[in-house]
């Protein structure tokens, strides 16, 4: 009797368990329809959606895993079509384009797409304060704008070709210059030296010190390698990875904020070689009441986005000179017969004066530069023949246009003399710096940067690989989603052997 109570109750409950089976599956089922079948024709004036799995999470999984490989994947499931498309990433709807009609619309609408929401989210994921927010949004009379656009303005007023930059220029490169001193670099007898560390040493502590004064090194010089870890862990402030798998990043990122607000403490005097725009934004920030933990907030970013790029794209661009003998003797011959002042000179006399290795820089920002433009739709927003509707956001993965096989012949081929064609790089589909009003201001003075280390180098010394029988190329970081230029395997570098030029 018990038995068959038992067995009974049993089958009840396998019946029952069925039961939530069968009506999760239908459940899931009558989603599937409804989102990728039934909705979507309500709605043709949208563009597809990738269809995805998992509810919410949508292509969050591949995306943060390698952003590019989503974007491509969608892509072919979807026909290899041009169109835009639609993807939901932890929830949130994104649309991905491609076509370089849409690109141009992207970047010149300044009215119903906007990127002010984006810079906004990153300061509050960095730490600022929802009253620091405020500040920053607030219209400043004597300003007649914001801080967040102010800001944009100083930036460009101090990086772009002008009279600051003229000015600011030349403190940059006496501190490239200085790491690569005889003395510095030969005079205690080491001549292998990893390139990793050189690129570092001559373009990190200098450029952070050209805009925050000399005073930021001494404070504590390990504020480099923060930053370098912080840089390698900051995918996860771009794609809003929740705390508990972001704590890595928030502790480096405070240990940055830590470090400004020790760096605030100094005497005003000790801060005067700052830059132009540091000094503005400063006095305009304290103006505006922004409490001193936001203002160190605002310090790191700014440390962060000027820092993070140019010394990985030296990094890249040595490694594929020192491996390739013709090229580096073209490159070297360069360096070693024009005249050192061009570095000082005018783009285009630079441009006149090198143009092998700036062929060779801006192949290398292409085949191993990742940049991701992203807007907020505001209002809902005409590409081609589709609307994209308000409150999503669209994003531009900038290497789709760069593997255009009919603008980049071979392109998955590094090609260092392919930009010797002047037509190239003024392609639309060329975008290394992004474009509209998040067009990198710093790009003239990266490339400023690195022409100036590689000239100083190649014409100052011989150089080679340490071991040229053992020296593997670094290999390229690809589980982490870099934004920006692309970061090598951890301790995968390059050994130089540096001497005296002969
Ligand atoms: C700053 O001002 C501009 C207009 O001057 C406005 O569009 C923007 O929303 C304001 N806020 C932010 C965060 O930029
Ligand atoms: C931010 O940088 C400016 C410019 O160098 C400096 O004067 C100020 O003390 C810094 N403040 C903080 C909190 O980091
Ligand atoms: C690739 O480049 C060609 C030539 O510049 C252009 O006509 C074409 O539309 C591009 N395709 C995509 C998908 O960007
Ligand atoms: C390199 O690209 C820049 C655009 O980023 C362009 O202005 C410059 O003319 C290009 N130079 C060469 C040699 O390709
Ligand atoms: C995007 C990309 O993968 N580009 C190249 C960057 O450099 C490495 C070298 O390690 C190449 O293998 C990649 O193809």
């Amino acid at each position: 009797m018990a038995l068959i109570t038992i067995s009974r109750m049993l089958s009840e409950r396998t019946n029952a368990t069925n039961l939530s089976i069968v009506s999760f599956v239908l459940l899931y089922f009558a989603w599937r329809v409804w989102m990728f079948t039934a909705r979507p024709l309500l709605r043709l004036k949208e563009p597809k959606q990738v269809p995805y799995m998992i509810p919410f999470l949508g292509h969050a999984l591949i995306f943060f895993r390698d952003s590019n490989k989503a974007c491509r994947d969608a892509r072919t499931s979807m026909g290899g079509t041009q169109e835009p498309l639609g993807m939901v990433i932890a929830g949130e709807q994104f649309y991905i384009i491609n076509s370089p009609e849409d690109v141009t619309a992207f970047y010149n609408n300044k009215k119903s797409l906007s990127f002010d929401e984006y810079v906004q989210d990153v300061l509050i994921s960095m730490g600022c304060s929802a009253d620091g927010v405020e500040k920053m949004n607030k219209i400043q009379p004597h300003l007649k704008k914001n801080l967040t656009h102010a800001g944009e303005d100083f930036y460009r007023s101090q990086f772009l070709p002008g009279p600051r930059f003229n000015e600011f220029w030349p403190k940059v490169y006496t501190r490239i210059e200085a790491p690569l001193t005889q003395e510095k670099l030969l005079g205690s007898g080491i001549t292998q030296h990893s390139l990793w560390h050189l690129c570092r040493a001559a373009l990190l502590g200098p450029t952070l010190a050209s805009i925050f004064g000399d005073a930021v090194l001494e404070t504590d010089p390990s504020i480099i390698d923060t930053m370098v870890l912080f840089d390698d862990l900051s995918w996860k402030i771009n794609y809003k990875i929740p705390l508990p798998f972001s704590r890595d990043t928030h502790a480096a990122k405070n240990k940055m904020i830590d470090f400004f607000q020790k760096y605030a403490d100094l005497p005003v005097e000790k801060k005067s070689d700052a830059s132009w725009f540091a000094r503005s934004l400063q006095e305009e920030m304290e103006h505006a009441g922004l409490s001193e933990h936001d203002i160190a907030v605002f310090n790191v970013s700014v440390s962060w986005t000027a820092l993070s790029n140019a010394f990985k794209a030296c990094f890249w661009l040595m490694a594929f000179l020192v491996h390739d003998t013709v090229l580096f003797n073209v490159i070297q011959d360069e360096a070693r017969s024009a005249q050192l002042e061009d570095l000082h000179a005018s783009e285009a006399k630079l441009e006149a004066s090198y143009p092998h290795l700036i062929s060779l820089y801006n192949e290398t920002l292409r085949y191993n530069g990742s940049s991701v433009s992203i807007r907020t739709v505001v209002s809902p927003t005409q590409l081609g023949q589709f609307t994209i509707p308000a409150g999503s956001r669209i994003i531009l993965p900038t290497r789709q246009l760069h593997i255009n096989e009919s603008a980049f012949r071979n392109s998955h081929h590094f090609q260092a003399d392919r930009f010797m064609d002047p037509k190239l790089a003024k392609s639309p589909g060329f975008r290394p710096f992004g474009g509209g009003v998040s067009y990198c201001p710093g790009r003239y003075l990266a490339r400023r940067e690195l022409v100036a280390f590689v000239v100083v180098l190649l014409s100052r010394y011989d150089i080679g690989l340490a071991n040229p029988t053992q020296s593997t190329f670094p290999r390229l970081d690809e589980v982490k989603p870099s934004v920006g230029m692309l970061t090598p395997v951890l301790g995968d570098d390059v050994i130089l052997l540096i001497t005296p030029r002969s």
